[in-house]
């Protein structure tokens, strides 16, 4: 800018002096007429450019100092940007501290909660352990309890039972598991049951194997009538104490025979096996205490 200006001036000073000169050639159209330019023009060119001097340095002071103000605006433009960056890189940098900060408690809280949640989780194990020990333990205790009732209930029981027999049924003996009473004296089927109905029991049926084994070894004579008979449907031998079938046969070979069409009623015979007789001939009998069977 200043270039120009200069340039401007120059320009205007050569085309002044050039007026000055043909102004000289031309009387009549000029009143600055110099014929010694250099000696001539000097006072008046000065105080011709003077006043444009004057404006050239008041601009130009001018443009120094709107340049000079632009520039300080422009740097406290920049200082203030700058102060501006620098507090948001600061805020930036707190920020990012405080999520760095967020991120490890938030981490410090998950591994203590793991911690405390394993802790429970093991805690728990325990005590489940325990519980199981302890119910496993209680258990056996009830079983035992139980089973130990169940004996003395059991003891009790045959307890009562004998005393029971004792007084209700002196001449019953317990063989096996049940009470029986053996008379030895001669009576026919019909008679012997009487002879157990007496005494308030019944001429005696066998429920199995074992307790006829258990009989056995307490005979004294080999036949002995049993409370079996088909009298009333032929080949169907039932229990006079039960009403029942008879649980348990043991036919001798060739049993039973129905011999001569009279043979009804069932008699143990040796102890070992049994046969159909003829109910009015007269052996021993057995009578039983119960009506099970
Ligand atoms: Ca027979």
């Amino acid at each position: 800018m200043l270039r120009i200006q200069t340039y401007f001036l120059c320009a205007l000073l050569a085309f002044h002096l050039h007026g000055c000169q043909s102004d000289g050639q031309d009387k009549a159209r000029s009143v600055c007429l110099l014929q010694d330019p250099p000696n001539q023009c000097g006072d008046f060119c000065l105080s011709v450019l003077e006043p444009l001097l004057n404006h050239i340095a008041k601009h130009q002071e001018q443009w120094n100092t709107s340049d000079a103000l632009k520039l300080q605006d422009t740097q406290a433009k920049l200082d203030k940007i700058q102060t501006t960056l620098v507090g948001q890189t600061t805020s930036f940098d707190d920020l990012k501290g405080r999520l760095e900060r967020t991120e490890t408690n938030q981490k410090d809280l998950h591994n203590e909660s793991q911690i405390k949640i394993e802790g429970l989780q093991s805690s728990l194990q325990e005590m489940g352990k325990n519980f199981e020990e302890r119910l496993l333990k209680i258990e056996v205790q009830q079983n035992a309890i139980q089973t130990k009732m169940e004996t003395e209930r059991a003891a009790l029981q045959t307890t009562l039972t004998r005393i029971y027999h004792t007084i209700e049924f002196p001449k019953f003996k317990l063989i096996g598991s049940r009470y029986f009473y053996i008379d030895d004296t001669e009576n026919s089927w019909p008679e012997a049951k009487e002879s157990c109905r007496e005494m308030g029991a019944h001429l005696a049926a066998i429920k199995d194997a074992e307790e006829l084994a258990a009989i056995k070894v307490k005979l004294t004579k080999k036949r002995y009538w049993l409370g079996i008979n088909d009298r009333e449907f032929s080949g169907v031998y039932m229990s006079v104490a039960s009403g029942k079938r008879a649980p348990f046969l043991k036919w001798g070979s060739g049993e039973p025979n129905h011999a001569g069409n009279a043979e009804r009623c069932v008699e143990l015979l040796g102890g070992i096996e049994m046969n159909d007789n003829k109910c009015s001939d007269k052996y021993g009998f057995i009578c039983q205490s119960d009506t099970e069977f």
